[in-house]
């Protein structure tokens, strides 16, 4: 379990938060991200503008109190900006996953000695089904996954065997036809709270669940990221971000037009965990 401190730099209490976080890895994105999957095509990204944007990612990480590893670009990788599909890193352990992008299976590999520097016991995602981080929304006590292009009922079945001894319910999910994975369209606000789009929480997996609805027509502003005591959405979204304001919420909105371009949202860019 992580622990956080006060201004006296004294141990205080201990935190097992899915929203708390000590510690975030993130890429450099390379220059060869024009390259990136896209499912639409409405241009490539401008790398100036693009590494200008992750460079205000890792200040705002940083400027709420967590510690950035930043990992040096791969070129021969237009995706590893996206290090969040590569590994699920909770409190207990870590797991290095199997991408269902064959163009970004490598990027894993190239991820694990990383995670290992804080989960020595990292493990992989055993079996042969495939799982990308960015379709699994860790909450409190269970673990929402979407099935979708990219993710396999193996692959969540998969890391159900890991997850569960570590005291999580692993429940299988559906990704809306079309969206690219399931945190495409929602994100954790707090322990009862999330934001979604009301294409996917007309799905009832959210029942139980406080819902705050991103606005019509804004719905890139569900993969939002709250991290401590900030929730960080991409600029642009005015609506939304009010109703997250309106929510209870404090907003740091953060430039992501060219991600957005090749469809990463804030997520995307980081694995963001608190080791034991
Ligand atoms: C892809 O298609 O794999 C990348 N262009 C975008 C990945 C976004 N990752 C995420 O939502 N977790």
């Amino acid at each position: 379990m992580a622990q956080e401190k006060d201004d006296s730099q004294q141990v205080l209490i201990n935190v097992s938060s899915s929203y708390r976080f000590t510690h975030a890895i993130v890429r450099t994105p390379p220059s060869s991200a024009v390259l990136g999957l896209r499912a639409n095509d409405v241009g490539n990204p401008d790398v100036v503008g693009l590494k200008q944007h992750h460079r205000a990612y890792v200040s705002a990480l940083e400027a709420v109190g967590v510690h950035v590893t930043v990992l040096p670009a791969l070129e021969e990788f237009p995706d590893s900006l996206f290090v969040e599909d590569t590994a699920l890193c909770l409190p207990r352990g870590a797991v290095i996953l199997r991408l269902g992008a064959p163009t970004r299976r490598g990027e894993a590999m190239a991820m694990a000695d990383a995670v290992k520097e804080f989960y020595p016991t990292a493990v992989g995602l055993p079996g042969v089904g495939t799982l990308e981080g960015g379709d699994i929304l860790a909450m409190e006590n269970e673990i929402l996954i979407g099935i979708s292009n990219r993710s396999t009922s193996e692959g969540i079945a998969a890391l159900a065997e890991v997850a569960s001894p570590w005291g999580y319910q692993v429940r299988e999910v559906t990704t809306p036809a079309g969206v690219l994975h399931f945190k495409s369209d929602c994100s954790l606000l707090d322990e009862t709270t999330v934001l979604s789009t009301r294409r996917l929480s007309a799905s009832g997996c959210f029942d139980g669940y406080t819902v705050i609805d991103v606005a019509e027509g804004e719905e890139p502003a569900a993969n939002s990221i709250r991290v401590n005591d900030f929730v960080f959405m991409p600029e642009g979204f005015p609506h939304t971000s009010q109703a997250v304001r309106d929510g209870g919420f404090e907003v740091v909105e953060l430039p992501n037009s060219e991600c957005q371009k090749i469809d990463g949202g804030l997520s995307c860019l980081s694995l963001r965990f608190s080791p034991a």
